[in-house]
């Protein structure tokens, strides 16, 4: 019954479906395309994979989504600008999804229902109307800290050119710095940013399916390290479920977490603080009573 609502409701957008597509098909062909690459231009998509990667998990996730530490505002700029590199939206509509996510997560007023089927929940839900619920129930979330930070309102403002800039002509432009090709250059801006989406995604898909649930065997997400390794530490996702506030993301501080590392070499700099984290008393406490080994 559940189904069918939703099936009624989904209006598909077409534009997006083709985007979509079209972004995967030439992904799929620029893998073809990997050994006419200059080694020095894989190296350079990696780099720009583990920055981007951090606007996203540094950033709109953990300083903005989750405010689960306070940043200096040169860092807010980079990490915007890192952000811009990933182009997953402006910080402000992931930070206000997110949020969504984490507090009706795996209803209709999810924007990522992963109830609703692994298609939809890795992509599907890019391509269609949100759920009406989305954005009903979604008009409770408190923003206000968005809406005051400038960094964020800045980069909302002017998100297309900061991402056409930044996700596409400059990693594209780099390389010909060492003679590479601009075609097979930009291709490999291409790859990158069609893994980093569907790694991303896979937080949402996979590690709302697959893995242990050691902290709330109640609720969906799991703990997954397939997941975390691609996703620089977001692979605990369980535990993010029911501690959303902790920096580390996990009770294993920095082991296995590439992002939490460099949150705490900011933290040593003085240019980032108040990492908020869970007693360990308390995550004992909630293993006893809520948790399960298995799915
Ligand atoms: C992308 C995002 O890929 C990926 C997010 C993944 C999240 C993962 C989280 C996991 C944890 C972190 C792990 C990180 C791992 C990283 C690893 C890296 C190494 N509340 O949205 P619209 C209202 S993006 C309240 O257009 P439609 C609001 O009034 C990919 N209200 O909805 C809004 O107006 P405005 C690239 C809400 O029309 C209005 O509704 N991007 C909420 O249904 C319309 O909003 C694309 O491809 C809410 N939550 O359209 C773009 N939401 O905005 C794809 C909305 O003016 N998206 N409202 O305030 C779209 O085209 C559209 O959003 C749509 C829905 C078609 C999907
Ligand atoms: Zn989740
Ligand atoms: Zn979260």
């Amino acid at each position: 019954m559940e189904g069918r609502k939703n099936k009624v409701l989904d209006q598909v957008i077409w534009l997006n479906v083709v985007w979509m597509t079209s972004l995967h098909a030439l992904a799929f062909f620029a893998i073809t395309q990997l050994p006419k690459a200059h080694p020095g231009t894989v190296l350079w998509e990696y780099f720009y994979y583990v920055m981007a990667g951090l606007g996203i998990t540094a950033g709109v996730h953990r300083l903005w989504s989750h405010r689960a530490y306070k940043a200096r505002l040169p860092i807010k700029m980079l990490l915007a600008v890192f952000n811009s590199m990933a182009f997953q939206n402006s910080i402000f509509d992931w930070a206000r999804d997110h949020r969504v996510h984490h507090k009706f997560s795996d209803t209709d007023a999810d924007p990522h229902n992963a109830k609703r089927g692994f298609f939809f929940c890795h992509v599907g839900w890019l391509m269609v109307r949100k759920h009406p619920d989305v954005i009903e129930k979604g008009k409770s979330i408190d923003l206000s800290d968005l809406y005051n930070d400038p960094v964020v309102m800045l980069q909302h403002r002017h998100y297309k050119a900061a991402v056409i800039l930044m996700c596409f002509v400059v990693p594209s432009a780099v390389p010909l710095l060492w003679g590479e090709n601009l075609w097979v250059s930009f291709l490999m801006s291409i790859l990158r940013y069609c893994i980093q989406l569907n790694v991303t995604w896979c937080v949402n898909s996979v590690a709302h399916m697959w893995g242990n649930k050691p902290y709330d065997k109640s609720i969906l997400p799991t703990e997954n390290m397939w997941v975390n390794f691609f996703a620089i530490g977001e692979g605990f996702h369980n535990y993010h479920h029911v501690f959303p506030y902790d920096y580390a993301t996990s009770e294993y501080g920095f082991r296995y977490n590439l992002t939490t590392t460099l949150i705490d070499c900011m933290a040593f700099l003085g240019l980032v603080s108040d990492r908020r984290t869970v007693n360990p008393e308390a995550i004992k406490g909630r293993k006893q009573r809520t948790g399960g080994l298995s799915d």
